[in-house]
């Protein structure tokens, strides 16, 4: 039996709001496809967003619905019936989905992947009130790039949005990427991966549909979006440890990834009104260490206040951009080198732009950058 209205019968109950949280993907309902569940789903219990046992992100469906679906129940979730379960999507590759807050992993995973191939997993939009694709890498550990910030043995894209993904590979567990919706077309990620290079893969990444009128959307131009009035950012690949890979000069190569061209954005809290970029106590001395050769200079002096270059000086490497530092300089926004000092923002919105140009030469050692950010009150600025 068909049931023609199903989509009207998934609108949220909101009665049912003991598994609303604060945090992504709570605002944007579940999409479903019309198959054929007319009796689960016809108002019995609200197919919103929760936090199964193992606490990874499900939607709440009657258990039937679910392995139906390909789910895997993760407990209960209603306060109106035990037949509800929070219902977890995990797939891997070759899959694909259109239902809100899916996991796409390696095969093997929990375990790792070492082997070459290509995995791809696409992600439809459940409904034209979608506009973007928020995927957090809860897992992503991929080979290094090569001494000059290239993913050429493992290498992640994403494609098919109308905003674009820079290739990404390395470690970055913990990290996000928005991406936008064309319209209702689909948007893939794919994972090659090098057989020629032993190295155990790693990945589990979240998608989560962004309601349009949501206000987790993240603005234009940004490929991250951080939601605290305080957090930390990072470069993609930011690690402590040095890349083993060593340059055709034999330089000590670098961490950061070749062409990375983005916007980090901050939403604004409320009654704040500057951004002041910094060192996190735990930071270490390569916390901003994005232009130039570390490795020739005293291991001591790395990460020193003084490495820090602004304006004209970093045309030709790599560099950040702080729109309106607090600092009166000409063409003072650009910042690079091999130290940090705090540098705080003075307009919103709130941006921190990373410009990584085509190569890593001549700088050698390099890490990118791990900061924190703290947003201030208005009554300091
Ligand atoms: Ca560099
Ligand atoms: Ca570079």
């Amino acid at each position: 039996m068909k049931f023609l209205g199903c989509r009207t019968a998934l609108v949220l109950d909101r009665r049912d709001v003991s598994n609303w949280g604060e945090g992504v993907g709570n605002e944007c309902s579940t999409c479903l496809s019309c198959t054929d569940f007319p009796f689960y789903t016809i108002g019995r219990i609200a197919n919103i967003p929760c936090t199964a046992s193992n606490g990874l992100a499900g939607t709440c469906l009657i258990r039937g619905e679910c392995a139906a679906s390909g789910g895997l129940f993760g407990g209960n979730c209603s306060t109106f019936t035990n037949q509800a379960t929070c219902c977890i999507f995990s797939k891997t590759c070759g899959g694909s989905t259109n239902l809100n807050s899916t996991y796409f992993t390696n095969r093997g995973y929990p375990g790792g992947f070492n082997d070459g191939g290509s995995c791809s997993f696409t992600i439809s939009p459940c409904s034209s009130a979608v506009c973007q694709l928020r995927i957090d890498f809860r897992t992503l550990t991929l080979a290094q790039p090569n001494a000059d910030g290239e993913c050429l043995t493992d290498v992640m894209t994403v494609t098919g949005g109308s905003s674009e993904v820079p290739p990404i590979c390395g470690d970055n567990s913990g990290q996000h990427v928005y991406v936008n919706f064309d319209e209702l077309n689909p948007i893939t990620i794919k994972i090659a991966t090098s057989g020629g290079t032993s190295f155990s893969r790693l990945w589990n990444l979240q998608l989560q549909q962004i309601n349009c009128d949501s206000r987790l959307r993240a603005p234009d131009g940004c490929l991250q979006y951080h939601l605290g009035t305080t957090g930390i950012i990072s470069s993609f690949n930011y690690g402590t440890a040095a890349n083993a890979a060593v340059s055709t000069t034999g330089l000590i190569g670098t961490r950061q990834l070749a062409n990375h061209r983005y916007g980090i954005c901050i939403r604004s809290g409320p009654d704040k009104c500057t951004i002041t970029y910094s060192v996190p106590s735990n930071g270490g001395r390569y916390a901003f260490t994005v232009s130039g050769d570390a490795s020739v200079l005293d291991p001591l002096l790395i990460g020193d206040p003084l490495l820090l270059m602004n304006g004209e000086m970093c045309t030709e490497m790599d560099y950040v951009i702080i729109p309106a530092p607090s600092i009166t300089l000409p063409n003072i926004d650009r910042f690079c080198g091999l130290g940090w000092w705090p540098v705080t923002s003075t307009v919103k919105p709130f941006v921190f732009y990373v410009v990584w140009n085509e190569n890593d030469l001549p700088d050698a050692a390099n890490r990118g950058f791990r900061l924190e950010y703290t947003q201030n009150d208005c009554s300091v600025a």
